[in-house]
């Protein structure tokens, strides 16, 4: 392995053991559970796996063009839409997974041949991020699996309950 700023290191492998926690997060749901909407507007636990998974094919898209490009525009993705027109429940949720931990685990094969000062390579979103570098799109995309894991808990209580 090539030497490498901690902090880098760190948001890679962060990223990386996303694909793990997400598996993780869905073990022993059954497939009406899956389904269940916990509210209306709500998504179900099957829009939020394929919410992540589109989420992590733009992002990784969005890395690379940043890597690539100097200062690409990084179009916005209208999230909701995806939900509803993207017929999440004609997709199959453990493929999702899947894609999102192969996606990851090859990504981070990428991120971890870098130089520091890739990281700081800045892209420009066209929505709420604005300008933002390498290492801070790194870092959100496991911020956002977080937050999605976290809402993903509170569903997975309610069922137990
Ligand atoms: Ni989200």
């Amino acid at each position: 392995m090539k030497a490498m700023n901690k902090r880098y290191r760190d948001l890679i492998e962060q990223f990386e053991v996303g694909g793990e926690k997400l598996r993780v997060a869905i073990r022993g749901l059954t497939q009406s559970e899956m389904l269940l909407k916990p509210g209306p507007g709500k998504w179900s636990v099957q829009e939020l796996v394929i919410h992540l998974a589109d989420g992590d094919a733009i992002a990784i898209d969005r890395m690379k063009r940043v890597i690539t490009e100097d200062n690409p525009t990084l179009l916005r993705a209208d999230e909701q839409a995806y939900v509803d027109r993207l017929h999440c429940d004609a997709q199959d949720l453990q493929d999702a997974v899947t894609l999102f931990e192969l996606n990851r685990r090859q990504f981070a094969r990428v991120l971890r041949e870098l130089d520091d000062s890739e990281f700081e390579r800045v892209g420009t979103h066209n929505g709420e991020l604005g300008r933002i570098t390498l290492a801070g799109l790194v870092e959100n995309y496991s911020k956002h699996l977080d937050h999605h894991l976290q809402r993903l808990e509170q569903i997975r209580r309610r069922i137990i309950e």
